[in-house]
């Protein structure tokens, strides 16, 4: 079973600007999120994965945001 960070986007078990750069790519469309993956970009669980996740990602990595 896996268990689903959110804002672990990349699943390294850390929340990271990397994982910001993860949903941003997602967004442009670079890359594309699935599964596990998008779920953990989903941070309102709206079903959508938008350039708020990832500034919201950048929140909790600067000490911005207690929780994701
Ligand atoms: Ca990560």
């Amino acid at each position: 079973m896996t268990m689903v960070v959110k804002g672990d986007v990349t699943g390294t078990g850390e929340i990271e600007a990397s994982d910001a750069r993860a949903v941003l790519r997602h967004v442009a469309k670079l890359d594309e999120l699935k599964g596990e993956f998008f779920a953990a970009a989903d941070l309102n669980g709206d079903g959508d994965v938008d350039a708020s996740a990832a500034r919201m990602i950048l929140r909790y990595v600067a000490g911005l945001e207690k929780s994701l």
